[in-house]
């Protein structure tokens, strides 16, 4: 199957993990047969250097073109100067409304070598495994106005959603409990927030249409000491875009490190954008030693989402598993014993393993 894909690489660490997901595709594409045609296209600080705009209108063009998108990182301090509306972040929040993906996917799922690289090892059963599901083309991240006033000493940023944008997510969520453990928890701040109410109000209409889903709403800041506390309570989460970011950076821990989580960023027809959780760690960038697993598990999850080939994303997922077995880590999983290898040499690790 020949299929078109669009590489981002982006800022900082991002460039050196792309490298790694390029030689995953590679590698799968030569063990079942596959051709992928991949085109780089620019995004975020590099396209600000090179274009002056974290969007040009020919990534747009060619990621509105592609099968599917992959995306390193974005960010660096190099930008951190300019004013919210020219950073690198707009690149990639402008990529995801330019293409309507809203539903964002975030599954944190602990592989059994790694357990004991999780400071909280003792609260999970068998492995951490939940889906968080976060809108993510609305909220705060995109509420207009959002800007200065008073001369620089007020500001206001505003927090919209539409019971439409509001219904798709909650479907999705729905959908998705239904294929896993049947249970859904959604999060909001109803105690506070008017979105949070219209939210809640949306998620008990929906629930009468999946009657076989248990449905729990908790606040926010009870989800946050929950899901370390308790991670095992959950099956799948949802919620609005900016507690969804806070929660699944939080629930990183629960696999041993940012590093390992993986997203994928899709609309109803399939489409998606497919990107580590993490930033582009401008502290470790260049160095060679960043945790390529986040990135390659996105591409497994590329297989998975947007071209529905269940066999090379589980042939991925497994050759990920079979290393962290053999006992290779990078730095940031702390493993204590041994010497920490490389991205390239976790990238071969993965390839040396990958079998049909
Ligand atoms: N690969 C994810 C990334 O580059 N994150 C940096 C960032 O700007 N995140 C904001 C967000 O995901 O909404």
């Amino acid at each position: 199957m020949n299929k078109h894909i669009i590489l981002l690489p982006g800022d900082g660490v991002g460039k050196e993990i792309m490298a790694s997901a390029k030689h995953v595709l590679n590698a799968t594409a030569s063990e079942f047969g596959h051709s992928f045609t991949l085109q780089q296209q620019a995004i975020g600080g590099s396209a600000i250097d090179q274009y002056d705009t974290p969007l040009p209108e020919a990534t747009i063009k060619a990621c509105g073109e592609a099968d599917a998108i992959l995306l390193g990182a974005v960010g660096g301090e190099k930008w951190d100067s300019l004013p919210a509306a020219k950073r690198p972040e707009k690149g990639l929040l402008g990529i995801r409304k330019a293409l309507g993906l809203f539903a964002n996917l975030r599954p944190v799922k602990g592989f059994p070598s790694l357990l004991h690289a999780s400071p909280l090892k003792e609260h999970i059963i068998d492995g951490s495994d939940i889906l968080i599901i976060r809108e993510l083309t609305g909220g705060l991240y995109f509420g207009t106005p959002s800007e200065r006033r008073d001369h620089g000493n007020a500001v206001v940023d505003t927090l919209h959603y539409h019971r439409d944008e509001i219904e798709r997510i909650v479907d999705k969520a729905f959908q998705s409990a239904r294929l896993r453990h049947h249970h859904l928890t959604s999060v909001d701040k109803a105690n506070v927030l008017e979105s949070s109410r219209l939210w809640r109000e949306v998620v008990d209409d929906k629930s009468k249409e999946y009657p076989d889903v248990a449905v729990e709403h908790l606040l926010v800041d009870a989800a946050a000491m929950k899901l370390i506390t308790q991670p095992d309570q959950f099956d799948v989460m949802v919620t609005e875009n900016m507690f969804g970011d806070i929660l699944s950076d939080e629930a990183s821990v629960l696999t041993g490190s940012l590093g390992m989580l993986p997203s994928a960023s899709v609309r109803s027809d399939g489409v998606g954008l497919y990107e580590p959780v993490h930033g582009s760690a401008p502290d470790i960038a260049g160095k060679g030693v960043a945790n390529p697993l986040g990135m390659i598990l996105s591409v497994a999850l590329m297989f998975r989402h947007s071209f529905q080939m269940e066999t090379e994303a589980a042939a991925i997922e497994r050759a990920v598993h079979e290393c962290l077995a053999q006992g290779y880590y990078t730095a940031d999983l702390d493993m204590k014993d041994g010497e920490s290898v490389s991205t390239g040499q976790m990238t071969e690790a993965v390839v040396e393993n990958l079998t049909v």
